[in-house]
């Protein structure tokens, strides 16, 4: 059997913004804890990990801060290095993708791509803004989703994922200054993806083994591949090593996971030295964690960039997660909604307690929720539960002897308790491998509980005759959950091994009923959490307030149908127009309205529109204005109704 090598990559998290707990268990504690498992189980593992610092965002970032990108990319790199840090989070290298060596590698593979025709060039119509006077790269623009219809980038829509072509555009207009944007034709490079269409289907049918969400998303898109444009109209990023492309980068889809690579080349030591055959060689499984918007670019784009190389291996899993709310809601720093990694260094509980809350809410199948009840419970069980057993059980133990007892015969208590001990790895091992964390810590959980119910069948403190067996056996408890346990809350499960004079161990001396010693001084480890009030009240984000209408105060307008007779430009004005109104019954009505910039005269004429016709009259430029046109932003376009109605006819 192949002794496999684990190359394990978290998803770069863009460099523009300090991460929040659900960028924490989207895509880094849930690798650090396979990546601590696989090498508990003896594989050699790397884990490779840096900040996304191109593209656009970073850009409008920097420029709003008054800095230079790699100021900005500086800063904060640094910064997010010590939140991971602080988590026990365990890189093997943790780069940038603004590195030399990055740049080196994407240009290696872009042209390597090139040459193999893998890459076309073409004239593309593209959103261009002719006030701003530039073309629009994807984060510049803002339009309705061709597909779902919300509002969504030029990227990748956010609420249902669909990858934009920014002609498909509905509505598109530039962020900066939100003026419409037009099309205009520029040159561009293209990634052939159709052609590496049958390739990704033969590969994809491989991975039988993946999970449902990202298997199946991958493969509805290999039935639809389109050509992916690949160049930028940016300054920021990776040059294109083209004649004509001076003015163009790559996009940063192109370079970001190629850094997977490149950090791995930048590591210390063998790791850096060895990279190309961490890369290329068949013994490794390169295993990708990212959130799931993400799926589409480590089962799709990066496989075939590096198919179209014929040098570098292919992902052998992708592991998406879904998303975590916070209360029910968005994480969203502009409105302080949310738990910033920064902030959780602040707050009295330790890198342990979070790992374990928030494996316990992780939205590994469907979006999951952080809610400050569930942390409290967590952490109370994290105390009562495996802290308490392991405290009280070197205690006891001290209480009766002088260091490790000696067993006797086993008793049929004990050897039911014993093949739980022996059955436990493989048990979470089984759901570890398939990255079901939440699962995995729930079984090694459970040996726990195991061991703290036979504790207490047993009751050695007042039976003398079970006692040397029954404190043994639970101090075998401990020293296998110290193993099991290693993953998730790896300081604390070594302290826990320290007490029991055990160094390093590895996953399978887990089935081992052993004892060695020598044994320490116990203390509790883990602090309980009474409240959390003050928590949810000071990470709550502003609730926004709702103010009611009483209806008899809604029973006050007087809405009505009304048709527009004529309108009329309103001198020295780009936006009102003077509108006469039939309002049947009420007879004809003038109205000052904004609707100059939307419509040309002509076509307002004879629409039925929606009409205030009791608002406070008010003068405007020397012409009373009787009432209010109804009209829904931002471009103001005016209500009709559904069916044809009278003028005059009363809305309600
Ligand atoms: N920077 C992270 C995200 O979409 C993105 C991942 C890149 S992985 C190569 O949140
Ligand atoms: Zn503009």
């Amino acid at each position: 059997m192949v002794n496999f090598r684990y190359l394990v990559t978290s998803a770069l998290p863009y460099v523009n913004s300090r991460p929040h707990l659900g960028h924490l268990i989207g895509s880094l504690l849930p690798p650090d804890i396979y990546t601590r498992y696989l090498s508990l189980q003896g594989h050699e593992v790397i884990y490779i990990c840096g900040t996304d610092e191109h593209g656009t965002a970073t850009e409008l970032a920097a420029e709003k801060a008054g800095v230079t990108p790699e100021k900005w990319c500086e800063e904060y790199h640094a910064l997010h290095k010590v939140d991971y840090e602080w988590f026990d989070i365990e890189f093997t290298n943790f780069g940038r993708t603004s590195s030399p060596s990055n740049h080196e590698l994407t240009q290696y593979i872009f042209k390597k791509n090139y040459d193999a025709g893998n890459v076309f060039e073409q004239e593309v119509e593209q959103l261009y803004c002719d006030k701003c006077k530039r073309f629009l790269p994807d984060r510049y623009v803002k339009g309705l989703c061709p597909k779902c219809g919300e509002e969504t980038n030029a990227d990748q829509c956010d609420s249902c994922g669909k990858l934009q072509e920014p002609k498909e555009l509905k509505e598109p207009k530039c962020v900066v200054c939100g003026g419409g944007a037009v099309l205009r034709t520029s040159k561009h490079l293209f990634l052939d993806l159709p052609k590496f269409a049958p390739e990704l289907k033969e590969w994809l049918g491989t991975k039988k083994f993946w999970a449902p969400n990202v298997l199946n998303w991958a493969v509805s898109l290999v039935g639809d591949l389109k050509p992916r444009c690949i160049t930028r109209d940016l300054k920021w990023g990776v040059k294109v090593p083209l004649k004509g492309y001076e003015d163009k980068i790559l996009y940063v889809w192109f370079d970001a996971p190629v850094a997977y690579i490149a950090i791995t080349k930048d590591a210390p030591g063998e790791t850096g030295k060895h990279w190309h055959d961490w890369w290329t060689a068949e013994d490794v499984r390169l295993v990708h964690f990212l959130g799931k918007d993400n799926i589409p670019f480590h089962t799709i784009i990066f496989p075939a960039m590096l198919m179209g190389t014929k040098e570098f291996i292919l992902p052998y899993n992708v592991v998406g997660a879904e998303y975590l709310n916070y209360e029910g809601r968005k994480f969203s720093k502009s409105r302080g909604v949310g738990v910033t990694l920064e902030d959780c260094q602040s707050l009295p509980f330790t890198a342990s307690q979070w790992r374990y809350a928030l494996i316990q809410m992780a939205p590994e199948t469907h979006d999951s929720d952080f809610t400050w009840e569930q942390f409290q419970k967590s952490v109370n069980e994290l105390a009562d539960v495996v802290g308490n057993f392991v405290h009280r059980t070197l205690v006891l133990n001290k209480k009766y002897f002088d260091g490790v007892p000696e067993h006797g015969e086993w008793t049929a208590k004990d050897k039911e308790l014993i093949e739980k001990i022996k059955a436990a790895p493989a048990s979470v091992a089984e759901e570890l491998e398939k990255a079901h964390l939440r699962e995995a810590l729930k079984r090694a959980v459970a040996l726990v509980r195991d061991g703290n119910a036979y504790l207490n069948e047993q009751e050695p403190w007042k039976n003398e005759a079970v006692r040397a067996n029954t404190l043994y056996l639970s101090l075998a408890v401990c020293r296998s959950a110290s193993i099991l346990l290693e993953p998730f809350i790896p300081g604390d499960a070594k302290k826990i091994r320290a007490l029991l004079g055990e160094k390093e161990l590895r996953w399978e001396d887990a089935a081992e009923i052993t004892v060695n010693g020598p044994l320490g001084e116990s203390k509790p480890l883990f602090t309980k959490l009474d409240g959390v009030k003050d928590y949810e009240e000071r990470f709550g984000g502003k609730k926004e307030e709702v103010s009611y209408v009483k209806y008899e105060d809604f029973k006050k307008m007087d809405l009505r149908i009304a048709e527009v007779k004529s309108a009329e430009r309103v001198e020295k004005s780009d936006k009102l127009y003077k509108v006469v109104l039939d309002v049947g019954e009420l007879g004809e009505r003038t109205v000052m309205a904004g609707l100059a910039e939307n419509y040309a005269p002509k076509a307002l004429q004879g629409k039925k529109v929606l009409y205030l016709a009791n608002l406070e009259p008010k003068k405007l430029r020397g012409v009373e204005s009787q009432g209010m046109i109804l009209a829904a932003g931002p471009d103001w376009q005016v209500l009709v109704p559904d069916k044809d109605a009278k003028p005059g006819s009363v809305i309600e």
